[in-house]
């Protein structure tokens, strides 16, 4: 759990951040149509989440900055008991009042007209200045006589960047929970089954478990389908002797977890499968090994491709001279992603990878980062000795980066050949 005093924290962290005599805004997300009058499923920003831990649409929160003070002060929708009655609860500006600790709340009906009085005087504004909201452009209008306007959300991705335990907590949990549904799917049957049964079971494993929703749109891929590396169809039968690549993560309160297991439809790998998956296991497990502080990703990157290269030599994959083979990345053909990218409130997070000097910013403790090298080898790739033909294998862990190492948040979640096979289902 994530306590008000550390949402505090984080507002008074960023407030030291804006410019005096300046003001700053950040809004809740909003309804996204799906279809005619139904919705997708709300989630709040996770920026405004970030800083509030406040769930409901039609908010606001606004930092306004004198010479000597900032105050912070929170809009929420009014409570309303006919429209209470279809959609919902709401909070209400006096439970909002008590439960939040930012010196003023009022209802979202009064935001312009207070606006109008904050914006007066002041030098700079900070919002989200790449945001298509409209309520960003007519904050933006109305405020138009402030000359200088920075992006709010910069400051807020870059503490984002270093998480909390309690946010590493949670991370935890979301991830626990992933757990539980690779294992379920490892231990049935799957021959005679769909991708989208086994979808199905991931998502009741995350449901009946309290995690609200997945963190992303999952990939159950088999076979071949695992060479689209954003298989999101999930509706081809699984077949006997192929592999199935299942990328699912569940959100538990707001935080993701983002991992990817390769596995045997009938429970156990054939022998060039093995040869495939050992090469991503090794290289995945040596480069989990080199992550501590000041390590940058870039390095973690250029490891998994000289690795993987050495490999698919070896198998007889990749044809040539090693050095020409690295200089002209001949592995993009099989190996065409990054090594991993940050993870927390969002699955991708969007947190900075340069700093402003334009300089990599190098790991440090408190950061956690997906580790997902992969090879794919296309069914249809004759440069490619035959067995390894329609293979795709990707194994993914979160890692959180300690004081002198890192630790793999996910290291429960079997993925040796021999954990793997004796957990899974043989048919
Ligand atoms: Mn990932």
């Amino acid at each position: 759990m994530i306590t008000q005093k550390e949402y505090k924290k984080r507002r008074d962290i960023l407030a030291k951040k804006l410019s005096k005599n300046s003001i700053g805004i950040i809004f809740s997300s909003t309804y996204k149509t799906r279809s005619n009058d139904t919705d997708y499923p709300y989630r709040q920003d996770s920026n405004f989440y970030y800083l509030t831990g406040f769930k409901e649409d039609n908010s606001a929160l606004v930092f306004v900055k004198t010479k000597n003070e900032t105050k912070t002060v929170l809009f929420v929708q009014k409570k309303d008991a006919q429209l209470e009655l279809w959609t919902g609860k709401r909070m209400g500006k006096k439970k909002a009042k008590k439960r939040f600790l930012v010196d003023e709340v009022f209802v979202s009906d009064d935001l312009q007209k207070r606006l109008e009085k904050y914006v007066v005087g002041k030098k700079t504004l900070y919002c989200d200045l790449s945001s298509k909201d409209k309520r960003v452009k007519r904050f933006l209008k109305q405020s138009s006589a402030i000359k200088t306007q920075k992006n709010i959300i910069h400051f807020i991705q870059e503490m984002r960047l270093i998480k909390s335990p309690s946010e590493i907590n949670l991370i935890k949990k979301a991830i626990s929970i992933t757990k539980d549904a690779h294992h379920s799917v490892m231990k049935s049957k799957k021959i005679g089954k769909k991708e989208y049964e086994l979808l199905a079971q991931i998502e009741y494993e995350f449901k009946s478990k309290g995690a609200y929703s997945d963190a992303y749109t999952s990939i159950v891929a088999g076979g071949n389908n695992a060479n689209t590396l954003h298989y999101i169809k999930n509706n081809k039968p699984l077949i006997d002797k192929e592999l199935i690549l299942i990328d699912a993560g569940s959100e538990y309160k707001h935080y993701a977890s983002d991992i990817t297991r390769t596995i045997p439809v009938n429970g156990k790998f054939t022998s060039s499968q093995k040869k495939l998956y050992k090469l991503v296991l090794d290289t995945q497990l040596e480069i989990i090994s080199m992550i501590k502080p000041h390590v940058k990703r870039s390095d973690l990157q250029k490891k998994a491709e000289e690795l993987l290269t050495k490999g698919m030599i070896k198998l007889g994959i990749l044809k040539g001279n090693y050095k020409k083979l690295i200089k002209k990345q001949k592995h993009k053909k099989y190996y065409p992603h990054g090594i991993g990218h940050w993870m927390g409130l969002d699955v991708h997070d969007p947190a900075p990878y340069i700093n402003y000097d334009d300089k990599e910013i190098p790991l440090d403790k408190g950061m956690v980062l997906t580790i997902e090298p992969g090879l794919y080898i296309d069914k249809n790739d004759k440069s490619v000795p035959k067995k390894y033909r329609g293979i795709g294998i990707r194994i993914e862990d979160n890692i959180l980066v300690t004081k002198d190492g890192y630790e793999n948040l996910s290291k429960d979640i079997v993925k040796t050949i021999k954990e793997i096979e004796s957990i899974s289902f043989k048919s």
